[in-house]
Parts: structure tokens; sequence; C-alpha cells
């Protein structure tokens, strides 16, 4: 099962992906971890694949003569290239994916990375609690949810991340403070799914996440 974790800069794709699969490993699970982000100067893991050991994000400027929004656009070209050398790691229980902050790449670039990891995948949009202060913040999150799920053609779950960071704030509360017109719309859009919070500093939350990943692949029929 491939688990494609996106979410906005800084969201804690990279954490996720390192403690979600120590969690897995303790729980017995075999898994390989790679890495897309270019750009990154260390991670706290070491990846099975990690795509810096093909390029950097100064390799593609000074090669192609970009910018770094430019480069790591065309980082997405590039990584399509090694999508074989990718795939020798697939052959496990879950294939932990860490993508670049910029959320882009993901969405406005006109070949998607979701198609190398659609078969058996799911992809995991980070919603991170520190950017959820009001019912305007929470309905833009989901917003922006939905209209990854619409673009990345892929199987898709939200959480919300960095879960330590929310205080006192109710999400069900945020929801019934949304117009009722507001809460149609997602309701039309979305497919219901539980609400998960995780927390990779404090550790928390990793086996509800696990129970939706295993319940999401259940609805969509990729597990029997
Ligand atoms: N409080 C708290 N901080 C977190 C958590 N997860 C990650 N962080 C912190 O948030 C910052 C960003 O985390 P990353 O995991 O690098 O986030 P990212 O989404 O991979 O970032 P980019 O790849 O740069 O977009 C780091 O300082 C992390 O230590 C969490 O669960 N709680
Ligand atoms: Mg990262």
């Amino acid at each position: 099962m491939k688990l494609l974790f996106i979410g906005p800069a800084g969201s804690g794709k990279t954490t996720l992906v390192w403690e979600f699969g120590e969690y897995l490993k303790e729980n017995g699970y075999e898994i390989s971890r790679i890495n897309l982000d270019c750009a990154v100067e260390s991670l706290p893991y070491k990846p099975e694949f990690d795509i810096r050991n093909y390029f950097t994000l100064s390799d593609i400027m000074k090669n192609f003569n970009l910018g770094p929004n430019g480069a790591l656009m065309k980082s997405v070209e590039l990584i399509f290239k090694y999508k074989k050398e990718m795939e020798k790691y697939f052959d496990k229980d879950f294939v932990l994916v860490d993508t670049p902050g910029q959320l882009e790449l993901v969405i406005f670039h006109k070949k998607k990375i979701s198609e190398i990891f659609r078969e058996k995948g799911i992809a995991i949009f980070l919603m991170p609690a520190d950017l959820i202060s009001t019912a305007k913040d929470y309905y833009f999150l989901r917003l922006m949810d939905i209209a990854v799920r619409y673009r990345i053609d892929m199987q898709c779950i939200y959480v919300i991340s960095k879960a330590d960071l929310m205080k006192n704030i109710s999400l069900e509360k945020l929801e019934d403070d949304l117009s009722k017109a507001i809460y149609e719309v997602l309701k039309k859009l979305e497919d219901s799914q539980r609400v998960v919070k995780v927390s990779s500093m404090k550790k928390k939350g990793f086996e509800e996440l696990l129970s939706l990943i295993y319940e999401s692949f259940c609805t969509c029929g990729d597990l029997s």
C-alpha cells in the first residue's frame, strides 16, 4: 500500500513519514520510505529511495538556468525518469512517500506525481492544526483538500497534523459555525470521513490514522 503524504509547506509531512513509519515497523509491518523532495537539506529518517541521489535543487537551477520555484516544478518531470528505480521499493506492506512542501508540484504541474502511486495508493492531505483558529480557516483547508482530490484523481483522506498545537478548539463547533449553505457545499463535494488528529511530536493518533487508511481502502474496493 502506498501512502502519498501531501500538504502545505511545513505541515509536518516529513516528520509524519518518519514517526508513522516507525510506528508501522514497531507493529510488525514492512515499510519503505521514498523522498521526492530534492530541496530538503536533511531528513530525520533514512529513505530507501532518495531523489537527491539523482539530483538536487541546485543541480536543476544550474543545469536549466532556473530559479528555485521553477527548478522545483522541473523536478516533477525528472522524478518520472526514475520511476522504475523507485518501483523497486514498492514491494512492502506500506510505502511512505514524502513530497516537497510546495503543493504546486502536486496540483499545478501538468504531469501528475500521483500517477506513480495511484495503484493501491492513498494520498494523505495534512491540515496543520496551527493553521486552524476559525471556522473560515477550517473551511478553507477542507476546500483545499477537495480541490486536491479533484486534481490528483486518487483515493484521498485528510488528517489534522500537529494536533498537539490545537488549543481549546472543537472542530465540531467550527463546523457548526459555518453557514448552512457552506456546510451543504462541503457535504456535497466531500466523501464523508472521520476526522483523525495526529501528532508526530507526541506520537499520538497513529492507530486511528492506520484504521482510517484501511477503511478508505475497503470503501474504494482496493482491499477485499
Ligand atoms: N508541535 C509539532 N510540531 C511538529 C509536528 N510535526 C512536525 N512538527 C514541526 O514542524 C516543522 C515542519 O515539519 P516538517 O515535518 O519538516 O514539515 P514538512 O511538511 O515536511 O515541511 P516541508 O517539506 O518544508 O513542506 C518542524 O519544525 C517539525 O519539528 C507535530 O506533530 N507537532
Ligand atoms: Mg518535508
